[in-house]
């Protein structure tokens, strides 16, 4: 897979990537990454990317020319007909689902953008789609474009690298993790669970698997409204509640 990325800000993108599992992904060619500036696509001394808004206000607007310019060099380095996507606060939102449909693709070009906005007219002839990271504002695409470019490489990765992954991965899917401990056993006086230390794999797997249930319940009850609840699940939920119930 390559990914293409129009930004002002290339080296922040090129920077962070060479980190972690990312990195690793492109180091053992599983996918590429390029950059494409939008400041290289202008005429002027001045190397003009902005301008003031239409109608008013304040902030300044990304400049169609250098922009849709910029979209055409990334397109041309990736397959025919990928997707050219916009990263923007009134995007859909980004998913694992998402994630998932976009990691088979072989080509996508992610456009960040600064400054209040781009040009409406960059979104009506040069973008495809449009995804959200989230509801709170940041100051530009470049972080959400590499959240999701981290989403699509960590997929990659997991693919090729173990085949656990998809055992594990039916496990608890939409659900969030349940607690994680490792040595020592007691620390500033709280203990590791007793279920964890035994090594009843049954129950450890239900012990877990009530965690995830019980957390995910009292912290993002939503999730549930996407995801089927089995007959087992909803027992370990209830004994969940009942042992809060009983605690306090
Ligand atoms: C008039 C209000 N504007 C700023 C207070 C709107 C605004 C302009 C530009 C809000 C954010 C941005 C820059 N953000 C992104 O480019 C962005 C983003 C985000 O802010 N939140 C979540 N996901 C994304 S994806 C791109």
């Amino acid at each position: 897979m390559r990914i293409e990325v129009v930004t002002l800000f290339p080296q922040m993108i090129r920077e962070a990537l060479a980190h972690g599992i990312v990195g690793r992904a492109q180091k053992r060619g599983l996918f590429e990454v390029g950059t494409e500036d939008p400041r290289d696509h202008t005429n002027d001394v001045h190397r003009t990317v902005d301008d003031r808004p239409y109608g008013g206000g304040p902030g300044m607007v990304m400049k169609p020319a250098p922009l849709v310019a910029a979209i055409g060099a990334a397109a041309a380095r990736v397959a025919p007909g990928s997707p050219r996507i916009c990263l923007s606060a009134q995007g859909e939102p980004f998913t694992q689902a998402r994630a998932q449909e976009l990691s088979g693709l072989p080509g996508l070009v992610l456009v960040a953008g600064r400054y209040e906005g781009v040009d409406e007219r960059v979104i009506a002839t040069s973008i495809d789609a449009e995804l959200s990271v989230g509801d709170y504002v940041l100051s530009g695409g470049e972080l959400p474009a590499l959240v999701v470019i981290d989403a699509l490489a960590r997929l990659k990765e997991g693919a090729l690298n173990d085949a656990r992954s998809s055992v594990e991965e039916s496990f608890a899917t939409g659900l969030l993790d349940w607690p994680h401990y490792t040595r020592p056993e007691e620390y500033e006086g709280l203990k590791v669970p007793e279920v964890l230390q035994g090594g009843n794999h049954e129950h450890i797997r239900r012990w877990r698997l009530k965690q995830a249930l019980g957390r995910t319940w009292l912290r993002r009850p939503e999730l549930f409204l996407s995801r089927q609840t089995s007959a087992e699940e909803t027992e370990l939920l209830n004994e969940f509640l009942q042992e809060r119930q009983t605690q306090s």
